[in-house]
This record gives structure tokens, sequence and C-alpha cells, in this order.
């Protein structure tokens, strides 16, 4: 019966072979709407798998972040990191003001041997300057070995006061460091001498970190003081620090830069002398009354850019160097920060 191996569908007849291929067809239909929705699928798995990958690339970013911790006269932080941008988190859980200062140390030569070298001289030369004899104090400092100059400051931390945390950025090359605050104990110790230097390594591999974007540039000149591009306004931010250059200040230091938040009737000049570490009442504690450290980019060579990431309240704050004359050298510069 010619019927009966016909069907009808949409009022077409087709023959059984005819319906034998529109069922392949309609298989191979359903077979490529199944591709195709294994295929969402499968993209919509990679993009979640690749959520997760830049979640953990995040992550990755995060765990960057190298934590400095101060205790109370110490630093607790790994021993080696990668090099590249790195950003050094420095929490200050103690009741004095601290900073981290990045010594990269020539060939051969590590925290043992400045330990037993130069932190000595040092102290040595300080006891003298604060006893009054600041001629033979600095004549002290003439026993440093021959390699001290072959130092070279690489950044780290501004000053943080107690209980406050700073965010720096720095793109650290590899080799040997050490880490050290010189802020000086009541009694006139630096300290360095009381345990705050620690090892810290930096190998070949790259952390492959991208530099920071600036909201603010600030730059940095021995003739000129700090020039920066714009009125800082509330919020969070990231300053870039360029130095445009770098010399030896008379305190023996290079200029760096130090945010600091600033209470009405603060005497400017108070800063000024309090920042200088040869002075015998200059960096030791306590620290200047009214005056907050919120960080900031230690000591570099010329060329050198780094950056702090800050997030300003209302209110008046500077920034300050840790050498003698800021003032006159246009290197404690006040601004304000408005609603
Ligand atoms: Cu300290």
């Amino acid at each position: 019966m010619l019927f009966d191996d016909r069907r009808i569908s949409n009022n077409v007849v087709y023959t059984s072979g005819q319906l034998k291929i529109i069922r392949i067809m309609k298989n191979s239909h359903l077979k490529n709407i199944l591709k195709n929705m294994l295929c969402v699928m499968a993209t919509l798995l990679m993009l979640q798998n690749c959520k997760v990958k830049n979640n953990d690339s995040d992550e990755a970013v995060n765990n960057d972040i190298i934590e400095v911790i101060t205790n109370v006269m110490d630093f607790q932080s790994v021993d080696t990191i990668p090099s590249g941008w790195t950003t050094f988190k420095y929490i200050n859980k103690s009741n004095e003001p601290h900073f981290f200062l990045l010594e990269k140390y020539p060939e051969n030569k590590f925290l043992e041997d400045g330990q037993k070298e130069i932190f000595p001289i040092f102290q040595k030369g300080m006891d003298l300057i604060n006893n009054g004899n600041s001629e033979e104090g600095f004549a002290a400092f003439g026993d440093l070995p021959a390699w001290y100059p072959q130092i070279v400051f690489k950044g780290g931390s501004g000053l943080v006061s107690p209980k406050k945390t700073s965010l720096t950025t720095i793109k650290m090359e590899p080799g040997y460091y050490v880490m050290e605050c010189y802020v000086k104990m009541a009694n006139g110790t630096f300290h360095s001498v009381m345990g705050m230097e620690k090892q810290l390594i930096v190998t070949s591999e790259n952390n492959n970190n991208s530099e920071p974007k600036a909201d603010i540039k600030v730059t940095l000149s021995s003739t000129k003081g700090y020039i920066i591009d714009k009125p800082i306004q509330k919020g969070n931010q990231t300053i870039s620090v360029y130095f445009e250059d770098q010399i030896v200040h008379e305190n023996f230091v290079g200029h760096d830069l130090n945010l600091i938040k600033i209470e009405d009737g603060v005497i400017l000049e108070n800063i000024e002398n309090w920042m200088n570490w040869a002075n015998p009442k200059g960096l030791i504690s306590p620290a200047p009354q009214g005056v907050t450290f919120l960080g900031g980019v230690n000591d570099m060579p010329a060329g050198s850019l780094a950056f702090l990431n800050v997030s300003l309240d209302p209110g008046k704050y500077a920034f300050v160097s840790e050498v003698p004359n800021t003032l006159s050298k246009n290197m404690l510069v006040t601004f304000i920060v408005t609603e």
C-alpha cells in the first residue's frame, strides 16, 4: 500500500526513505543543538574557569603584597621574595614610630657584617653626639668600613605612627638587602641595634606585577624640593614619587618623602628638627605631638620611581623629608585636604 510507507507531515507527503532522512536530519539537528549547548556550557565553564583563574591571580596579586609587621622592636616578614614591582604593607603594631629602609648590600656582605662593622660605629658616633661631643661623634663615622659606601639605599616605607599601616610599592631588583629602622629610643639607642634589622633576599624570578598607576605625581629634587603635580583630594589614591636626583645631605642620608597629618597648633620647625636623625633630639621617642606619620617612600637613588597608596580624610597634611633644613629646601610642604 502506497500510504503504508508514506506519512503526511504539514500537508506534505513523504516516502519512508524521505522520513528516514528527515529523522537523520532531525537527529543531526538535535545533535547540533546538543553540540551547541555543550559548546555554550563548555564556554561558560571556561569563562567560569577564567573567572576562577582571575580570582586566583587577584589573590596572587594580594599574596604578592609583602607584609612587614612590627610588634615591638622587630620586623616580621618573609625572607625571600621574587623581583619586580612589590607592594610592602607595613603594619606598625607597636607604641613607637618606625620605618623600614631597604639597603642593598654589596656582594659577599651580609647582615652579620653590618651588625659587626656598621651598626656599632653609628651607635658610638650617636652616643658621642648625644653627650655633646658632636665633632668627635661625626669623626667616629670615619671608622665605617670601606664597603659602607657601596650600600645602596633602595627605598622602603616612610615613618609610620603606632597602630598605623602604610602601603609602598617599589620595583625590587634581585640582590641581598637589609631592612633597617634607625629611629632612636628615648635613651638614644638606634632601633636597629635593638633588633630592627632583617635580611631580605630578592631572587631573579620575576613576579610579573605591573607598575601602579598614579593619581598624583610628586617629583623630588635637591634644588627644587617637592613638586606636586596637582591638588590632593580626599579618599583613596596612589601617589608616585620620582627621584629626579639624589644627594648626600648634611646628615649623610639622601632625601625621601614622608606623609604626615598635622593637628592645629603644630610648629613646622619642630617637625623639621625632629626629622634629622643626627640631631640628639631628632628621630627619637617620643615623636612630636600632633603629628601622625602615614608612611611614604624612603631614600632611593636618582631616577627611581616608587608609589605610595593612601586614604586621606579631610585635614592638614605635609610631605616632609628626613634631612635637615627641610623648610628652606622645599622638602616640608603642607597641603589641605578638603571635604
Ligand atoms: Cu623603629
